[in-house]
């Protein structure tokens, strides 16, 4: 079986502070406001709380874009607030992990606007540059034809030092280089120490994979018709030198701190485009001193279309394809020293009811709960999104595209504009709003629904994005007080994950039924106890599975029916 460490038992709650609590009536969700609703999220039954990015930023991607690691951005708060927020966490027996985001800063961080002052500044190494192309016309050419993640391509012309530089996402978020040993450093004192010494728990490591380039930069093959960029993630992703890095970070900085109670501290990396168990295992391996754990993005990858550039091109999927996804994740890890994560939701993806089930009125309840038991079940270390816990769904789909900021929808909006209106693909406007309005990284951050007061309580200002138009409808205050609400199911959820955490969190997954395209059945076995979860992915009755001498721990309806499913039912059963 696998080692007992306190982070595999562990539940992480996601918390999103532009979108979570504002204090201030300035629309902008704070730090003083989460302080005030820590006792709400312990309540729920979780372990840690991760943090997304608070730190200084010009916020063109929503803090992921850090132009000071040692300072609060003042829109959150300041350094003092957060210190507080760890001393509440703690103090009420939660640990707290904040984001690292090193693949990159912003193009406002003091290294890079050092690096770009001049082609031989002591820091210019710090960031890739590199020299332009000419085509045989004399027109400029970036040194690579890669495309980047918010459409668009990775290089970005420098008129004062006449060079490009590299970026994966927005022109504002340019690539550290991971090779200047001297950068390493300065990364490890400014986005490690600094708020490790302060008393974190740990982190969550951002584009963890993308430290490590192929530095020669040769230009990717062609594999999409009409455009000059191209994918070119196997020139920028889990490069050569990658697991160098990453275990120096461990060895140096990592492996010298514990939790406040005299723990390991604990890393989840982000671990994009890993399709293969093969490539995963080397991050999570615990001899491997890297990573304790990392996202595998499969599961939120169902619905998207192939590639960055199609990805909110909808692809219809099939309940098998999850099967296999979840089978995948599951079982990678038997027999090996590593360990997986569960989650379907995060700040960057749809809502799991919305994208996964069904959130209309009739069956969005009942959705949310079949989804806990989905995920409470599942072996490995749980994270649960801020909202999830109440059933939050996706915005609307009346509102109009004006309502989406991230940069990442623009930019796909943007472009798909531009394919429409030059017709290289004349109906693709109506294929990405579509896409969007079911997948966009916005339908995460509308603001988090508290009451049924004004701005369901989020604020008393103008909320930063448009609070969902059923606030009264689906919030946290109604449902505290209801014990048939998502909520109360939730807090029971997890309650039955700890109780039986030999066999949910540690056991070994079993798929049955594979081909089922309406029901999602599987065992979990520890030792001789076995556990059966069935799950009725649609809105109509479904036959029930032979239980015959389990006993029911749990269903998401009220009354169950002997030999039915019924719409979006859940249940659990155990053999002891
Ligand atoms: O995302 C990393 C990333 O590459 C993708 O997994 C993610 O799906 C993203 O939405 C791109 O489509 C992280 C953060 O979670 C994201 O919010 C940031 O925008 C990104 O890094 C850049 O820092």
């Amino acid at each position: 079986g696998h080692a007992r460490v306190w982070w595999k038992e562990a539940v992480f709650y996601q918390v999103y502070p532009a979108s979570f609590k504002d204090s201030n009536g300035d629309g902008w969700g704070d730090i003083p406001g989460l302080l005030e609703k820590i006792s709400y999220i312990a309540s729920l039954g979780v372990d840690v709380v991760w943090l997304s990015p608070m730190f200084e930023s010009p916020q063109l991607d929503m803090g992921y874009d850090i132009s000071d690691y040692e300072v609060v951005d003042p829109s959150y708060g300041t350094v003092e607030d957060v210190e507080r927020l760890i001393k509440a966490c703690h103090d009420n027996g939660m640990k707290i992990i904040l984001d690292l985001v090193v693949n990159h800063t912003s193009d406002q961080h003091a290294w890079f606007k050092d690096s770009r002052s001049s082609n031989d500044n002591p820091k210019r190494d710090w960031y890739f540059w590199r020299p332009a192309r000419y085509d045989e016309d004399g027109n400029r050419l970036p040194p690579t034809n890669y495309r980047s993640y918010f459409a668009g391509g990775t290089w970005t012309w420098d008129e004062h030092t006449q060079e490009y530089y590299l970026h994966l996402y927005d022109k504002s978020q340019p690539d550290l280089n991971w090779e200047n040993e001297d950068c390493r450093k300065a990364i490890y004192d400014s986005a490690m120490r600094f708020w490790l010494n302060k008393g974190i728990d740990g982190f969550r490591v951002d584009t963890v994979n993308k430290y490590s380039k192929v530095t020669s930069f040769p230009d990717a093959p062609i594999t999409e018709p009409n455009t000059f960029i191209q994918p070119a993630a196997q020139f920028w992703c889990n490069g050569p030198r990658i697991h160098e890095f990453i275990r120096e970070m461990n060895t140096e900085v990592l492996s010298k701190y514990t939790t406040y109670d005299g723990q390991p501290v604990v890393t989840v990396g982000e671990l994009s485009l890993t399709p293969e168990p093969s490539g995963v295992l080397p991050y999570v391996s615990a001899r491997q001193k890297e990573l304790d754990m990392v996202f595998q993005f499969d599961i939120t990858h169902l619905g998207q279309g192939n590639g960055f550039q199609d990805k909110y091109d909808f692809a219809p999927w099939q309940l098998p394809e999850m099967k296999e996804i979840v089978r995948k994740w599951q079982t990678f890890i038997e027999g090996t020293d590593g360990w997986t994560t569960v989650f379907n939701e995060n700040h960057d993806n749809g809502r799991s009811v919305s994208r996964f089930a069904d959130d209309s009125p009739e069956w969005r309840v009942q959705s949310a709960k079949m989804l806990a038991l989905w995920l409470v079940t599942q072996t490995g270390t749980l994270f649960l999104y801020q909202g999830q816990e109440i059933g939050m769904i996706n915005a609307p789909r009346s509102w109009p595209i004006e309502e989406y900021k991230d940069v990442e929808a623009t930019g796909h909006y943007a472009e798909a504009v531009r394919l429409a209106v030059n017709g290289s693909d004349p109906t693709r406007k109506e294929r990405i709003l579509n896409g969007l309005q079911l997948m966009a990284r916005d339908h995460a951050r509308l603001p988090f629904q508290w009451d049924a007061t004004h701005n369901a309580g989020f604020s008393t200002g103008r909320p930063w994005m448009r609070v969902h138009d059923l606030y009264k409808e689906i919030n946290a205050a109604s449902q505290e007080e209801d014990p048939d609400s998502v909520l109360s199911f939730y807090k029971r959820a997890l309650k039955l994950r700890k109780e039986h955490r030999d066999v949910l969190v540690y056991g070994a997954f079993e798929l049955l039924d594979l081909e089922n395209l309406n029901t999602f059945m599987f065992r979990k076995h520890y030792q001789d106890r076995t556990i059966l979860v069935v799950l009725n992915f649609t809105a109509v009755n479904q036959k029930a599975p032979e239980s015959d001498d389990m006993g029911l721990l749990m269903s998401s309806y009220p009354k169950v029916l002997p030999n039915v499913l019924q719409p979006f039912e859940g249940r659990v059963y155990a053999s002891y």
